[in-house]
């Protein structure tokens, strides 16, 4: 079993895309071990994202992502950062494929709806940024 981080966005919360997005995942095979909704400060976000912190959009995806709350996932299944990755399509809605998420609900690369985890270390990493062992369902 493997363990990742999910984030429904502030666009995908404001667009009311809470219940189709976990649905899917669902749906998927997936099992949710953990939720909380809450608002980044700024400080949190750019920490969140520091990997990107050298990159142009970074001032931009970090205020993005305090412009309202979010809601933060650890997700549960055999494969499951690919599986999560693979229903939520390219960064890109122009490049993901049909079906995706991003595809079906994104409004461009920035406003893209959800985050997943990329690799074992990011996931492991960005669980423990959002949840304590407590706050996770064995
Ligand atoms: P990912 O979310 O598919 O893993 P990353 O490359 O890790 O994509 O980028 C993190 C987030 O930064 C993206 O989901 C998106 O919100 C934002 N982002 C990525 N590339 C761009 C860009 O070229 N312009 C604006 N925002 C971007
Ligand atoms: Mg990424």
């Amino acid at each position: 079993m493997e363990r990742t981080l999910s984030i429904i966005k502030p666009d995908g919360v404001a667009k009311g895309l809470a219940g189709e997005v976990i649905g899917r995942m669902e749906k998927a095979g997936i099992r949710i071990c953990a939720v909380k909704m809450l608002r980044l400060t700024l400080d949190q976000a750019k920490m969140f994202y520091a990997v990107h912190k050298e990159r142009p959009f970074f001032e931009s995806v970090t205020r993005f992502m305090t412009s309202g709350p979010i809601i933060a996932m650890v997700l549960e299944a055999e494969d499951v950062i690919k599986k999560n990755r693979d229903l939520m399509g390219a960064t890109n809605p122009k490049d993901a494929l049909p079906g995706t998420i991003r595809k079906d609900f994104a409004t461009d690369v920035e406003k893209n709806v959800v985050h997943g985890s990329d690799g074992p270390q990011t996931a492991a990493q960005e669980i423990k940024f959002f949840f304590s062992d407590l706050e996770i369902q064995q």
